[in-house]
């Protein structure tokens, strides 16, 4: 067998190995590693490891939670779904300068040791992007063939909820409550893209509720006549509120995708 075959082999029974290996492939946006990843893609559909995700976008306010929420999503649904493997790819806006080096150690999603059906990776963003990197497409077209489900978490700066859209089957905005003067969440243009909301932080009481009330506001006043308003989550990523009604509402339009035949995004 041929190194590329095991490596392909490896990575799909998810040894975190051959996964590392694969993912930093495709990492490599250099000319020279198209060659190289178009032959991997191959070994991995002579492997049976077609496109197979849920593919769901995280993007939000800096602060709202969304680490958090984002790893305790993933560790909820793999011990709610047995056969389940979830893979998050979280975009860091604030390795510029490190260049990514110390991303491991800001980032706030601990998975159990040797849990092969969670894998966790982060890569700076790309301001050009739109808080994207130039990786994120790539990686996430490896990932898809390999997790059930592959989490994406962005800083929502504008410009990335567009992107997002792109790239994942649902996208989520995640918010957190806010203080007592301010009146309005976002500029209307960022709550047109996502399909649900997601308000982090709801252990904090008052300020959680009637926070709520305005971003159903908001989000009516910003998509007028929509036949069904996106729905608002309510969570704690702290204390675990609301995260099986998020697990839910994904694997809810899993199913919707998977009986309409994935859409070619
Ligand atoms: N009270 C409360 N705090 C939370 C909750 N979720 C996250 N936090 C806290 O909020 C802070 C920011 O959490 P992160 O998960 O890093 O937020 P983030 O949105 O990923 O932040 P950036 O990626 O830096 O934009 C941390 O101190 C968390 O412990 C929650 O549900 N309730
Ligand atoms: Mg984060």
């Amino acid at each position: 067998m041929s190194e590329l075959d095991q490596l392909v082999e490896g990575a799909i029974a998810l040894d975190k190995w051959p996964l590392a290996r694969l993912v930093r492939l495709f990492e490599d946006t250099r000319p020279g590693a198209v060659a190289e990843k178009a032959a991997a893609i191959a070994a991995l559909e002579a492997h049976g490891a077609a496109p197979r995700a849920m593919v769901a976008g995280f993007t939000g306010t800096p602060g709202s939670g969304k680490s958090t929420l984002v790893g305790q999503l993933a560790a909820r649904l793999a011990a709610r779904e047995a056969a389940a493997a979830v893979a998050v790819l979280a975009i860091d806006p604030s390795s510029h300068r490190s260049g990514g080096s110390i991303l491991g150690d800001r980032t706030r999603v601990h998975f159990p040791v040797g849990e092969r059906r969670l894998f966790f990776r982060s890569q700076p963003s790309d301001r050009e992007l739109g808080g994207m990197g130039r990786a994120t497409y790539p990686v996430v077209r490896l990932l898809e063939r390999l997790f059930d489900y592959v989490f994406v978490e962005t800083v929502g700066i504008g410009q990335s909820e567009v992107e997002i859209e792109r790239l994942a089957d649902r996208v989520y905005l995640v918010l957190q409550p806010l203080g007592g003067d301010q009146v309005q969440f976002m500029k209307a243009g960022i709550m047109e893209v996502p399909h649900a909301f997601i308000l982090n932080k709801c252990d904090v009481g008052a300020a959680a509720r009637r926070s709520y009330h305005a971003l159903r506001a908001s989000i009516d006043f910003a998509r007028p006549g929509e036949a069904a308003p996106p729905p608002i989550f309510r969570t704690s990523a702290i204390s675990g509120e609301g995260l099986d009604d998020v697990l839910d509402d994904l694997a809810a339009h899993r199913s919707v995708r998977d009986a309409a035949g994935r859409q070619a995004r």
